[in-house]
């Protein structure tokens, strides 16, 4: 199997949703253009691939993951978009381009991420009511459970609360990766299970693969930020060390980080070998993509 080849075939399928999801929303004008500015900005759809790639390998219902992965992709970039405000990150480059707010203004990139936010769940229930099946349910469940309160919006919350923070702290930054990064990351995996009807066992190792993932994924984010190509990352870079934010690279070092994103991915793979065997091909070259990724 080839990953990229795969993924460029999920990517196709999602942005073809996407736009048909977006076009049929109901949104006026400036908040449609600021939307789907956004959505079609060129992201990596990892969240969509991944829902879609795990549910293949389970042999479950493709419908039914691409729906989730769509929502969770609407999400995602609601998160991204309020991320980049001033009032957050303040950053002025995103995926490539002017971030949300500085084509559309403050207030339409606030109902920009309001509207994907809230579209997200529109859309991902009124598929429901066709798909009629309980798992479906239980996805979209588990997507607003790690997306809200408990989960993504609390990580970010952790996060604000530490920016400037004096004393390094592990435990904070355990919390702040585990829900700001990995919960969307956990959702779109158990999404591609649910929609496969997976059992009890599949869900708890998918899962305890997910936060492995997701440890991983941030480790990396935070190495590019580091040491990374502004022009293929697609925002500004280095911004971490200078606001003093916690970081696996500003709490441990350069060196060590990358250790510990080797050492993590092992852990992933691990999970994977014992839980499923040769058949979790997909997610094995997902975890080596993202342990090398440049972008
Ligand atoms: C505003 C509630 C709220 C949450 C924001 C998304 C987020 C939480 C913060 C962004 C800061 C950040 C770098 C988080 C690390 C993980 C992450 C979400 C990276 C961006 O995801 P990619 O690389 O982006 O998958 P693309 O653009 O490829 O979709």
């Amino acid at each position: 199997m080839d990953i990229g080849i795969v993924n460029k075939r999920y990517a196709a399928e999602v942005d073809a949703e996407l736009e048909r999801a977006i076009s049929g929303c109901g949104a006026p004008e400036p908040l449609i253009s600021a939307m789907r500015y956004s959505i079609k900005a060129g992201g990596k759809r990892l969240r969509p691939c991944l829902a879609l790639g795990v549910c293949e390998m389970l042999g479950g219902n493709a419908e039914m993951a691409l729906h989730l992965g769509c929502g969770i992709e609407m999400i995602h970039t609601y998160s991204l978009i309020h991320d980049d405000l001033p009032c957050m990150d303040d950053d002025d480059m995103r995926r490539g381009r002017p971030s949300n707010h500085r084509v559309f203004g403050e207030g339409q990139a606030v109902l920009a991420g309001d509207g994907l936010l809230t579209f997200a769940f529109e859309y991902m229930l009124g598929m429901g009511l066709v798909h009629e099946s309980k798992s479906y349910f239980k996805a979209v469940h588990e997507i607003a459970r790690r997306a809200g309160v408990s989960g993504m919006v609390a990580g970010q919350s952790k996060d604000l609360e530490c920016e400037n923070s004096e004393t390094p702290d592990e435990s904070a930054l355990s919390f702040i990766h585990s829900h700001k990064t990995a919960d969307m990351l956990t959702a779109a995996v158990l999404a591609g299970a649910y929609s496969a009807d997976a059992g009890e066992r599949q869900l708890l190792a998918l899962e305890r693969f997910s936060q492995k993932m997701g440890l991983l994924f941030q480790i990396t984010d935070d190495i590019l930020d580091y040491s990374g190509d502004e022009a293929l990352v697609g925002k500004t870079l280095g911004k971490d060390e200078n606001s003093r934010k916690l970081t696996f690279v500003t709490l441990y070092g350069i060196d060590k980080a990358r250790e510990l994103a080797e050492r993590t991915a092992e852990e992933a793979k691990s999970i994977l070998y014992a839980a499923f065997g040769p058949g979790a091909e997909y997610l094995v070259q997902t975890v080596e993509k993202m342990l090398s990724r440049k972008y």
